[in-house]
């Protein structure tokens, strides 16, 4: 099955679904390997992971070549993280046309203006898109993309900027009216109040997304109960490999000596098995003369 419709078939699954994080090719390849269906490509994973801030401080060709290197790791579907589009209508529907191209199964915009703060950041204080506009650009992404299957999600950061429940509503109409494929309801509150109250009045039929970062110890059952689609896990492989790479690098540095570490981290085995040596070793025995097979490989 193609990409963009696996993608498209876990949001109108009947289950709720899961996106887990992943920010480059190697912890996209843990995510497929772990058994999710699906990877969100997290701008602020992607930013932090290049040691720059989730400001926009990547170009957007520079994220698309860390999502080029993800998506030929994995046969998952990917939905990326494309902040506002980077730009206005026009921008954003040809970041659609160079994902299709590059095969890329969706992608979910927000409604805020370029370039971003990351929304756990003084979200009151960040300026929301202007609703009509912010039409428009959906309009533009889904009048050009080539593939009936292509998601695009909007992200609703009213809740984030302190607008008004009524108001966060009737943008989600509007956007849908739009032509929008689901919709992504953020919260930064440590409870899922915001969630609920959204979902006991939302009357539309395109699916929910919910990324619940600072609502974590809500249990999943109460997301399904509610009718939401799809949960987006956004960043634990980043915070994940920054305690572990922290850790490890205190350690050697403290004791001078990698002995310690040994066990404490992957074998070097498991890095070769993680990027398929084995089929590097099978692709040598067809196409490398005889005598050169093993030269360059353990
Ligand atoms: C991301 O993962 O970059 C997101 C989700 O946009 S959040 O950081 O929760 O805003
Ligand atoms: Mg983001």
């Amino acid at each position: 099955m193609k990409k963009t419709a696996q993608l498209r078939k876990m949001f109108y699954s009947d289950s709720l679904e899961y996106l887990m994080e992943a920010h480059n090719g190697l912890s996209a390849k843990v995510v497929e390997e772990t058994g999710f269906k699906g990877i969100w490509a997290s701008g602020l994973s992607i930013s932090a992971s290049l040691g720059v801030r989730d400001n926009n401080e990547l170009s957007w060709t520079q994220v698309l070549d860390s999502i080029e290197y993800m998506n030929d790791a994995v046969s998952l579907p990917i939905l990326l993280d494309g902040d506002t589009g980077y730009g206005n209508f026009n921008n954003a529907r040809r970041l659609v046309q160079k994902l299709e191209q590059r095969g890329i199964a969706g992608v979910c915009i927000e409604d805020k203006l370029f370039p971003k703060t990351n929304s756990f950041i003084n979200g009151s204080l960040q300026p929301l898109a202007e609703k009509d506009e912010f039409c428009g650009k959906i309009k533009a992404m889904k009048d050009i993309q080539k593939d009936r299957d292509f998601m695009v999600v909007s992200r609703l950061e009213g809740f984030i900027a302190g607008r008004t429940k009524e108001e966060v509503l009737e943008r989600a109409d509007a956007y849908t009216e739009a032509g929008v494929d689901a919709l992504l309801v953020h919260s930064k509150k440590s409870d899922a109040s915001e969630i609920e109250a959204f979902m006991k009045e939302w009357k539309g039929k395109i699916p929910i997304v919910i990324v619940p970062t600072k609502y974590y110890d809500t249990p999943v059952s109460r997301f399904a109960d509610l009718g939401v689609s799809m949960v987006i896990w956004a960043n634990h492989n980043l915070r994940s490999s920054l305690s572990a790479m922290q850790q490890i690098c205190r350690k050697i540095f403290e004791e001078q000596s990698i002995k310690g570490a040994e066990g404490e981290v992957a074998s070097v085995d498991e890095i070769f098995r993680i990027q398929n040596m084995k089929e590097l070793k099978e692709a040598e025995r067809i196409y490398l003369p005889r005598e050169k097979i093993n030269a360059t490989l353990p």
